[in-house]
């Protein structure tokens, strides 16, 4: 602790009556604020000059408090209902960690990568306790060359993610890991590699996920899905367009209890998948479409309905290559138990009629 120092600038005004509040202090580059469980209203900017960050609405600073030289903010609200908006003009990596704790929370982070930036790292944390009302929402537009974004919504009940990368760039690496009963993530990028992880441990009703990727060049595109919803009647739809591109798909999608529908659309060249979709128990819709090619690899796809009466496809539409090819496996969809619909490629067991 003895490399805090607590700083308080706006005209110099002395701490002493807003550390009874909260407090506020620069540890290791990351300006670290706890404020009391009075509801919150703070802005913070960040940039667009490298490390310098201004906070609006903070008590005992009147005139807002302004910081140079940082790398990261962390924030802890109180419990009462927060508002935290976000933005972040820099070409430089930054760190955002927002906990608002208990207590209705609106979290809103908006990024600007400006032109002519080469690496940037953008870090977003946004934690709270279990609650009703977490709204996040974050919203990035990058014009880096390379852009790697790592966002984690935590508890947040909501949540809104939307990524952008209107210029060609090279590299485009996103990590999501949200849980939100509602989530959505659209992604457009002209990057020429993207790599999206795709994660969360749903919250138990009904979740509902839509998941937008499109790569507007040519390229490859890795979606790696790390997903497990709960009991309640889940809706997931991934819906990934690679423009004359190569799109491999990766992870588990895992339903669980509830009759839960999953759809994966991918519209690309080629398509390869180890990709594994879980039905569990219910009757539960599980879909791979792919508009392109469907190229067998040494992985594969597997559909699982699990019991209750599922309806289970894997489909291409541009057909299936790569069959008999020296380490290639097929795909494999079992209904288990319940009368089970399919209309699959590759190896089907207890499913009990097409459709
Ligand atoms: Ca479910
Ligand atoms: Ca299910
Ligand atoms: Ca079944």
């Amino acid at each position: 602790m003895d490399t805090k120092r607590f700083i308080g600038l706006a005209g110099g005004i002395a701490l002493g009556g807003s550390v009874c509040q909260g407090a506020v202090g620069v540890v290791g580059g990351v300006l670290e604020v706890t404020t009391s469980d009075v509801d919150q209203s703070l802005i913070v900017l960040v940039g667009p000059t490298a490390g310098e960050v201004r906070v609006l609405g903070l008590a005992g600073f009147p005139g807002g408090a302004s910081y140079t030289g940082l790398t990261g903010i962390d924030f802890t609200t109180g419990l009462g209902d927060d508002t935290v908006i976000v933005g972040v003009t820099s070409d430089e990596d930054f760190d955002v960690r927002v906990h608002t704790r208990a207590g209705e929370a609106d979290v809103v982070v908006t990024w600007f990568i400006p032109p002519d930036s080469t690496d940037v790292m953008c870090g977003i944390d946004v934690l709270s306790a279990k609650g009703p009302d977490q709204y996040t929402r974050v919203e990035v537009e990058t014009h880096a060359d390379n852009t790697l974004i790592d966002i984690n919504t935590g508890n947040s009940t909501e949540v809104d993610i939307n990524v952008d990368a209107p210029d060609t760039a090279v590299s485009l690496d996103l990590a999501v890991v949200a849980r939100g009963a509602l989530t959505t993530v659209d992604v457009v990028a002209a990057a020429l590699f993207m790599d999206v992880a795709l994660g969360g441990g749903f919250r138990g009703t009904d979740d509902t996920a839509t998941y937008t990727l499109t790569q507007t060049i040519p390229g490859s595109m890795t979606v790696d899905a790390g997903m497990k919803f709960w009991g309640g009647d889940d809706d997931v739809t991934a819906t990934i367009s690679s423009t004359n591109g190569t799109v491999t798909l990766e992870g588990v999608i895992n339903a669980s209890g509830g009759d839960d529908s999953v759809t994966v659309d991918v519209d690309a060249s080629r398509t390869m998948s180890s990709l594994k979709l879980k039905g569990a128990g219910g009757a539960d819709e599980l879909t791979l479409l792919t508009r392109g090619e469907y190229k067998l690899s040494s992985d594969r796809t597997i559909i699982l309905g699990n019991s209750g009466d599922d309806t289970l496809m894997l489909r291409s539409l541009g057909g299936v290559t790569g069959t008999g090819e020296a380490g290639t496996r097929l795909p494999l969809t079992n209904g288990g138990p319940g009368i089970d619909l399919y209309d699959a490629f590759g190896a089907v067991s207890n499913c009990e009629s097409t459709f």
